[in-house]
This record gives structure tokens, C-alpha cells and sequence, in this order.
């Protein structure tokens, strides 16, 4: 056992003596820059410097693997930064397509409210053709009765002007004013009734006049369902054949021109029948008729207007 130990010492003891040989010697050579060139030392040194190669290796591989590590690191690192950037990346697109989304329905509400404002001005363009319509019939309507109102102020003036000229239930032409009698008497009787009233029975001295008072009697008879006659005056009581007014004034009664008579195929006025028929009248229809002075008839009366601007 003694011998095993002390070979396993020896053995040791061989390698701690190369290994420190060869340090020493490589720290001799690095030192002195001397070499042995003694044969019997090449053996030993050789076999000092393949011990050598081993640290050498070793730092290369350690600086290997420290440059593979670094780039490692390196690669990790910008992968971190690349995936980091991408997340911010990926952020802002969401965000964006946040805001995207909302500016959508901000275009969509948009369309909508644009829909409705459509709308709403299409009913406001109706309401305002409707309100336009309803303007033009007011003021149709305004003017119409602005029509009226001046046509009942005329109608006013004309009643207040003949309420001036002429006595109440005396119509106005001209400058007469005329009385038709709603009683029947003889016509002298009608005469005085006339000259009572201060006027005479009427004297028909133009086409106008004639045409007046046909239109009165006309009315009053239409009004009365009624043919009523009435007393004028014109009379050939003097002699026969002279017609002459009431006023003095003789009447060209043969003129057509100044007179009204009747003529049918029948009967042909002035016809003076039964030789007593010297009075005149005018006929429902506006024509003139002598009749017996003494029949009892509807007159008119005739007199100046009074108190009328000139
Ligand atoms: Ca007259
Ligand atoms: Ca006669
Ligand atoms: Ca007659």
C-alpha cells in the first residue's frame, strides 16, 4: 500500500512539476526572450507548450460565446424594441380604427340628420307654397273688399247726394227728382197732387229720361207682380191732337224721335178712342197711351233737385 501511495504521489507530483515547468518556462521565455537550444530539453518544452493550447482555446471559445451572447443580447434586444414598436404600432392602428369607426358614425348620424333636414325643408317649402297660395287670397280678397268699400262709399256719397237734392222716396236722375205714387186718382187729381208736393206730373224731355223712368216702373212692377200705369203730363184737353206738357211746352209727339207712343198690329196710340182719351200714361212696359183723364191711375211727379252741388 505504501509503494501504491507513493507511485499515485509520484504521478502528482510529475504533473504539478510539468505544469510548473511549463509555466515557468514560458513566463522564462516571455522574460529573457531566451531559448534552450539543448536537445535534451526539446522533449519537455514541447511538451509544455500542447499543455498551453488548452487556456488558449478556452478563451477563444469564452470570447466566442461572449460574441455570440452579446449578439444574442443584441438580437433580443431589437426584437424587444421591434416587438415594442410593433405594439405601439398596432395601438395607433386601433386607436385609429377607433377614430375611424367613430368618424363613421358621425357620417352616418350626419347622413341621417342631412335626411332629416331634407325633410324638413321640403315642408318647410310646402308650408311656404301653401302660405303663398293663402297671401294671394288674402290679398284677392283684400282687394275685393277694398273694391267694395269704395263702391258702398260711392254708393254712400250718392245716397247722401241724393239725400241732400232730393226728398226721402224720391228717386234721383239728372237734375229732377221723381215720385212715383203708390195710389191711383184722376189726372187732375194726380196734377194738384203733384203741385201740392211742389212739383208737377213729370215732363219727359229726353231719350234718358224716358229710359229712367221706363227702368222704375219696370221694377216697381216686377217687384209688385203687377202691369200698373202711370199718369205723365201730357194732355191735348186744349185741342185735340195737340199734345202739350204740363210745363206749357207743346210736344212734336209726332216725332218719333220725341215720343214713346204704343203700336202693336191692334193698336196704334195715340188712338183717342171713344173720342175721350186725352190724357197720357206710360204703360207697364215703358210705352204711351192716351186714356180717359177721368180713370183713375198710379202718377209720377216731377221736380227740380234742391240743395245738389252743381
Ligand atoms: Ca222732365
Ligand atoms: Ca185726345
Ligand atoms: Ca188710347
Amino acid at each position: 500500500m505504501a509503494m501504491e501511495g507513493d507511485m499515485t504521489y509520484q504521478g502528482l507530483q510529475f504533473a504539478s512539476e510539468d505544469t510548473y515547468c511549463g509555466i515557468n518556462q514560458e513566463s522564462a521565455e516571455k522574460t529573457t526572450g531566451e531559448k534552450s537550444q539543448s536537445p535534451e530539453e526539446d522533449s519537455p518544452e514541447a511538451k509544455g507548450s500542447s499543455n498551453i493550447q488548452m487556456p488558449r482555446r478556452v478563451t477563444g471559445f469564452i470570447i466566442i460565446f461572449i460574441i455570440q451572447l452579446v449578439t444574442i443580447i443584441a438580437v433580443v434586444f431589437l426584437f424587444l424594441q421591434l416587438s415594442r414598436q410593433l405594439e405601439l404600432n398596432n395601438n395607433e392602428v386601433l386607436l385609429l380604427n377607433i377614430k375611424l369607426k367613430e368618424s363613421e358614425e358621425k357620417i352616418t348620424a350626419m347622413g341621417r340628420n342631412q335626411t332629416s333636414l331634407q325633410m324638413l325643408l321640403k315642408q318647410v317649402e310646402e308650408k311656404l307654397t301653401v302660405m303663398t297660395k293663402n297671401q294671394s287670397t288674402l290679398q284677392t280678397n283684400v282687394s275685393q273688399a277694398e273694391q267694395k268699400i269704395t263702391a258702398l262709399e260711392g254708393n254712400r256719397g250718392q245716397t247722401d247726394i241724393q239725400s241732400k237734392c232730393c226728398p226721402p222716396q224720391w228717386q234721383k236722375f239728372e237734375h229732377s227728382c221723381y215720385f212715383l205714387t203708390t195710389f191711383s186718382e184722376s189726372w187732375q187729381n194726380a196734377k194738384m197732387h203733384c203741385q201740392r208736393q211742389s212739383s208737377t206730373l213729370v215732363v219727359i224731355n229726353s231719350a234718358g229720361e224716358q229710359d229712367f223712368l221706363r227702368q222704375n216702373v219696370e221694377d216697381l212692377n216686377r217687384k209688385l207682380n203687377q202691369q200698373l200705369w202711370y199718369w205723365i203730363g201730357l194732355t191735348d184737353t186744349e185741342v185735340e191732337g195737340r199734345w202739350k206738357w204740363v210745363d206749357g211746352t207743346l210736344c212734336d209727339c209726332r216725332n218719333n224721335a220725341n215720343s214713346y207712343w204704343y203700336v202693336d198690329s191692334n193698336v196704334r196710340e195715340p188712338d183717342d178712342w171713344d173720342n175721350n182719351e186725352d190724357c197720357v200714361l206710360m204703360r207697364g212696359d215703358g210705352r204711351w197711351g192716351d186714356k180717359n183723364c177721368d180713370d183713375n191711375r198710379r202718377w209720377i211727379c216731377e221736380k227740380q233737385t234742391e240743395r245738389c252741388p252743381p
